[in-house]
């Protein structure tokens, strides 16, 4: 079945907010080394190389499908003052529940179109969303933990400084 134009371009749109994500979390990573925080910032790079992998993998699904991709210029984020660590992965958190506001939205554009085929890859994405939202909500739980105590938060940021990037398993047909 060829892939119809409304979830061609819902998929085109989709990697354009990967690709956002992706320069977000490269920002923030760059706040939290300039702001002495260097496992929270590796913890952000890790970010940044998830959202480029889900970008990749909207990509090749598009490839796969044999539909012209639109790649658009991605805005750049904005050098905001976040005032502090939490602060940081607060903003991480609201802009994850977006993307599963959109995710939901892109698989409702591919559900109307009968393109199931669209619809059960998404999920993928679907389930992932629930974990990018829990992690930030677990960052957000653990600055909250350690509030006002530097040694808890001090041994916090060295254990996010071990988070291991191990490649996103996004499954592709064929
Ligand atoms: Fe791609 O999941 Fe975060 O944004």
């Amino acid at each position: 079945m060829k892939m119809k134009e409304e979830v061609r371009k819902a998929f085109s749109t989709q990697i354009n907010r990967e690709y956002y994500s992706a320069f977000l979390y490269l920002q923030m990573s760059d706040w939290l080394n300039q702001n002495n925080w260097p496992g929270c910032a590796h913890w952000m790079y890790v970010q940044y190389k998830e959202e480029l992998a889900h970008a990749q993998g909207l990509f090749e699904y598009l490839q796969y499908r044999g539909v012209e991709v639109d790649i658009d210029k991605v805005d750049k984020p904005e050098k905001k003052e976040w005032e502090n660590v939490l602060g940081v992965f607060e903003g991480a958190l609201a802009h994850e529940q977006q993307i599963t506001t959109w995710i939901n939205e892109v698989v409702d554009i591919a559900a109307k179109a009968g393109d199931k085929a669209a619809v059960l890859f998404l999920d993928w994405y679907v389930v992932e969303q629930v974990e990018e939202e829990a992690n930030q909500e677990v960052n957000i739980d653990n600055v909250k933990a350690g509030d006002g105590m530097s040694g808890i938060l001090r041994r916090w940021d060295y254990h996010m400084g071990k988070r291991v990037f191990s490649g996103e398993d996004i499954p592709m047909p064929g």
